[in-house]
């Protein structure tokens, strides 16, 4: 490439980065989670303040506690929602979505994430596995729908009229979406580059392995060592704000 001047910044970096791989146009996936968003204002996990109401996501993010106290669930996901016009993507969003744009190669960022900074910075090929606050789910027809503001309990279903819309959001316990078209991109890819997740939730925490015994080289992006730190080829620790630009540009 370098046909386009974006390209030859990206193609330097990639050569530097890993030569063998990267030169015949490689294909990339990237797996974010929360820390790509902490510098954007919003709340990580497992860190200080990651608390909601002092309940544990694992409390409040399950089939359980929806069918126990759904008003608490549907509260949890409406502050989350509504929380969204107030923050903004950060310089991490902004150089995927311009990796995105310029690499000739597949790239395919799978977020964990549920809010939409990815989407607002111009990612395109991107995938949520565990849900998002912008769409509704029916419970009753499994219809899933762009949803903005409140979604409380008993809302109506457009397609199959059913008072069973649910946030659009994959607790424990339930299967996150899009695992084949996952599970084939990380066996086609020829760099795994995760940002920003702490690799304690499944099956997420398991891609770098995966992506490693498919020969993928493995690169990860986080504020501290994660639980998964030791599979990867390479970590650099740091704010995602400063890596991901150094690693894409
Ligand atoms: C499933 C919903 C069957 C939306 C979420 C025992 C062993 C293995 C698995 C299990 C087990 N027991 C139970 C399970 C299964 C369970 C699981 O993994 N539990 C964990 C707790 C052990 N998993 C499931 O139930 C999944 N489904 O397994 O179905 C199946 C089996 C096989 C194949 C397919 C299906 C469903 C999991 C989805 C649950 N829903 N969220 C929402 O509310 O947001 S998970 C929740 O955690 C979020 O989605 C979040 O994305 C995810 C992971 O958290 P992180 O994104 O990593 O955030 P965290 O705060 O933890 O870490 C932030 C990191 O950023 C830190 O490392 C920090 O250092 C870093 N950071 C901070 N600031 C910055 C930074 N980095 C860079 N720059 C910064 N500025
Ligand atoms: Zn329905």
């Amino acid at each position: 490439h370098g046909r386009t001047g974006k390209g030859v910044g990206l193609a330097s970096a990639a050569r530097r980065l890993y030569p063998d791989v990267m030169d015949q146009h490689g294909a990339i996936v990237v797996l974010t989670g929360a820390g790509i968003s902490a510098e954007s204002g919003i709340a990580t996990f497992r860190g200080p303040g990651g608390l909601w109401e002092g309940h544990r996501v694992e409390d409040v993010c399950t089939p359980q506690a929806l069918t126990a106290d759904p008003a608490l669930v549907h509260r949890f996901y409406d502050g989350r929602r509504a929380a969204l016009p107030d923050v903004r993507p950060n310089p991490a969003h902004e150089s995927l979505a311009r990796l995105d744009r310029a690499w000739p190669g597949d790239v395919l960022i799978v977020t964990q994430n549920v809010d939409d900074l990815h989407e607002r910075a111009g990612t395109r090929r991107l995938l949520h596995m565990h849900g998002a606050l912008t769409s509704a789910l029916c419970a009753a027809c499994g219809a899933r729908a762009p949803h903005a503001g409140p979604l409380p309990p008993g809302s109506r279903c457009d397609a199959c009229g059913a008072a069973a819309l649910r946030p659009d959001i994959v607790f424990f316990g339930e299967y996150p979406y899009e695992m084949e078209r996952i599970e084939a991109a990380l066996a086609a890819c020829d760099l795994f580059v995760s940002i920003g997740t702490s690799g304690a939730v499944y099956p997420a925490a398991g891609f770098v392995a995966l992506a490693a015994a498919y020969g993928a080289r493995t690169l990860e992006l986080n504020l501290e060592p994660s639980a998964g730190s030791d599979r990867f080829d390479e970590t650099r620790l740091g704010p995602a704000s400063r890596l991901v630009p150094e690693w894409v540009d």
